[in-house]
């Protein structure tokens, strides 16, 4: 190769290289997804009336960041279209949507009937408000107490519930309760009770008696 030759292609690698210095380096912000404080699990429960309770129970996939849980969100049914029978739940990762759980056994949930109407009207943002509250750790130090969130699709009225860990804890229940009504905006005149989950399990007649009310 002849030296001009050389030179000018010494000149164009110096241009290319300034080129590439000056090339804007996206801001970390951008490029690292934001992570939550817990990993979430979301399952699917479809009735099967041939098969027992919990094998109708299916973990879809679980998310650790606020990316990953639109990304999760966008991408599955919205709980109003689902088919009667059906169940979502949303619960801290390790921990089982199922009374039987180690985490659950002593807990309890807060519960919120929905009449017939409020599935086209306020279900699904019921449901995605839950979900923000429970991966924002809305529940400031009660966060801990929150185990997860169950939403079931009934013909005879849809319910949504949040579990927690302790029955016997009224403070740390009634603080999340308190919180849960206020930002699903459920009107102060309209009381929402917990029950325990053992109450539940032994329950004589539809329902359990409320341990708490708020
Ligand atoms: P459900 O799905 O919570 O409410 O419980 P649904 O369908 O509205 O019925 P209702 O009885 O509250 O009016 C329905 C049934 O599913 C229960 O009676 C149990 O047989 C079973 N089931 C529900 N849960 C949450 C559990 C659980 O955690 N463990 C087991 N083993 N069975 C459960």
């Amino acid at each position: 190769m002849a030296s001009e030759q050389v030179e000018q292609k010494e000149e164009s690698r110096q241009a290319e290289a300034e080129e590439n210095d000056q090339q804007v380096v996206p801001s970390p912000e951008l490029l690292i997804k934001h992570p939550l404080q817990n990993r979430w699990a979301l399952w699917f429960f479809k009735n099967d009336k041939t098969k027992d309770w919990a094998s109708n129970l299916k973990l879809i996939t679980s998310v650790e960041t606020v990316e990953d849980f639109w990304g999760l969100y966008n991408h599955v049914q919205k709980a109003s279209r689902l088919p009667s029978g059906c169940d979502y739940s949303m619960f801290k990762d390790g921990i089982q949507p199922m009374w039987e759980d180690t985490q659950n056994k002593e807990g309890g949930r807060w519960l919120i009937n929905l009449n017939k109407q409020q599935r086209h009207t306020d279900l699904d943002n019921f449901w995605l408000e839950t979900l923000l509250c429970m991966i924002g750790e809305a529940f400031d130090e009660q966060s801990e107490d929150v185990n997860g969130a169950v939403v079931n699709i009934r013909n005879k009225g849809d319910k949504l519930a949040m579990w927690t860990k302790d029955a016997r804890r009224g403070d740390a229940n009634v603080k999340i309760g308190k919180k849960l009504k206020e930002r699903l905006n459920i009107p102060d005149r309209l009381t929402i009770g917990f029950q325990a989950h053992t109450d539940t399990i032994s329950r004589q007649g539809s329902t359990a008696k409320n341990r708490f009310s708020v």
